[in-house]
């Protein structure tokens, strides 16, 4: 039998895909920097389903790639080149949460939108959130330990996993959903497989952590004269403001950008920098915020008026991308030296790549600062060479919350020491004995050789 024939018996014929036109939406990354062909995409619907694609694949010694909604900026969820690409999309069901323990279980396919909704429905929220929500993948999200716009309060995927399914490289299901808050009995393999990329097993289902919904959310837009202003303002905030939420920073050039692709004037002063917050609670956080914001500040405590304040932080990777195909970094930095960095990245990228057009923005409140890069080639990594070692001298890490995934990999030893990395080598081997789950991804000189379908 060949691996075709085997994936077909695994999965039924029709939901594997090796027509290049049917392929083609698995083998792109969205921002259009990474591409590969896939040998296959194969879409399982059930666990058992995505144990029978991975033996089969490792009895052909096929390098897998896991995907989910497709949305992984660092090039860890789309072929390299002759891969089978494994779908995660047919595991979509969402569970009814459970009210005592504020948990609910999901498929790895299910959305974060889906997931938001379930949690709405029951009176609860889903404690995480970010512009890709209707896209994004639970596996995924959890494959990454993504964090987004309210990891400031929530935590990232690792403080949301209350349980986990997957499907380790050699085969094995491990199951650990009970949801119990305090279970120290042995190791936490699911805590684990958060954040592996993949690499180590593939996530099947998820149970998740919910929490109890916000009666009053008051975002406030405040412009500000300095970066070292805005910093004094984080702290501020964080200190006086016990609800605090979300704290995003925007950039000028990324204000004007975002509000030329809307076609929107901008509703803000000239400014430095612009600080969006957002505050939560059963009572209305409006006081706490205006005590700690300038006079000027917009303080929007009505839905219509919050969410034009947020379309501009969520539209500008979306205005980006309409203007080319931008190398992304998502590196974490320290806020003691978040103004340095911030102010040494425009050089040192036009150093770097010489005339191409820098964007800053993020999760201020988290030190998670992206860096956007219009200009150079996919392939040419001067730019990202510059921005990574600025990330690692003042502190930092090259990846917050997109992955290390292929596009970081070869800088991971920036951040990691070699005894860490032979460290997750070792882990590596023993869960993913054959080198098939998402080679290359990670920890560089793990790619293995391509299927033959
Ligand atoms: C966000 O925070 C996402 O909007 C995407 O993490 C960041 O486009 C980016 O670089
Ligand atoms: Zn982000």
């Amino acid at each position: 039998m060949t691996l075709t024939d085997d994936l077909r018996a695994a999965v039924g014929e029709r939901h594997v895909l090796s027509d290049p036109e049917l392929r083609a939406p698995y083998e792109t990354d969205w921002s259009g920097r990474f591409h590969g062909e896939a040998a296959l995409v194969v879409r399982p619907g059930t666990t058992d389903e995505v144990a029978a694609v991975l033996a089969a694949c490792r009895r052909a010694g096929a390098p897998v790639v896991p995907q989910g909604g497709n949305t992984g900026l660092v090039g860890g969820g789309v072929p390299r080149g002759g891969e089978v690409v494994l779908s995660l999309g047919r595991l979509d069901d969402v569970g009814v949460p459970d009210l005592a323990t504020a948990q609910v279980e999901l498929g790895a396919g299910a959305t974060l939108g889906a997931l938001q909704a379930a949690a709405r429905a029951a009176g609860l929220d889903a404690a995480m959130d970010f512009g890709a929500r209707d896209s994004a993948t639970l596996g995924g999200i959890v494959a990454c330990d993504s964090g987004g716009v309210r990891a400031l309060r929530h935590g990232t995927a690792r403080a949301r996993v209350a349980g986990l399914e997957a499907v380790l490289g050699d085969g094995t299901v491990v199951r650990r959903m009970s949801g119990l808050l305090k279970d120290n009995a042995g190791l936490n393999l699911p805590a684990l497989l958060v954040g592996s990329e993949g690499t180590l097993g593939v996530v099947t289902r998820v149970r998740w952590r919910l929490a109890a919904p916000p009666r009053r959310r008051v975002a406030v837009l405040v412009a500000l004269d300095s970066l070292d202003e805005v910093v004094g303002l984080v702290g501020r905030l964080r200190t006086e403001v016990p609800s605090l939420e979300a704290v995003e920073l925007l950039l000028p050039e990324g204000i004007a950008f975002t509000c030329e692709y809307l076609g929107v004037p901008s509703p803000v002063r000239d400014a430095a920098a612009y600080v969006l917050a957002e505050a939560v609670g059963a009572q209305d956080p409006t006081e706490e915020l205006a005590a700690v914001v300038p006079d000027d500040a917009l303080l929007a405590d009505d839905t219509a008026t919050r969410e034009r304040l947020w379309r501009l932080r969520e539209t500008l990777t979306e205005a980006i991308a309409a203007a080319g195909i931008p190398h992304k970094f998502d590196v974490g930095v320290p806020i003691a030296r978040l103004a340095e960095f911030l102010e040494r990245v425009p050089p040192a990228v036009e150093a770097a790549a010489p005339g191409s057009r820098t964007f800053q923005f993020g999760h201020l409140g988290d030190g998670n600062v992206h860096v956007n890069v219009l200009g150079p080639e996919p392939g040419d990594e001067a730019a990202d060479e510059a921005v990574l070692r600025l990330a690692a001298e003042v502190g930092g890490t090259i990846s917050a919350e997109h992955g290390v995934g292929v596009a970081k990999a070869r800088w991971l030893h920036l951040i990691r020491s070699d005894a860490e990395i032979a460290a997750m080598r070792s882990i590596k081997r023993a869960l993913d004995p054959d080198g098939v789950l998402n080679p290359g991804v990670m920890l560089p000189g793990t790619a293995s050789p391509a299927a033959s379908a």
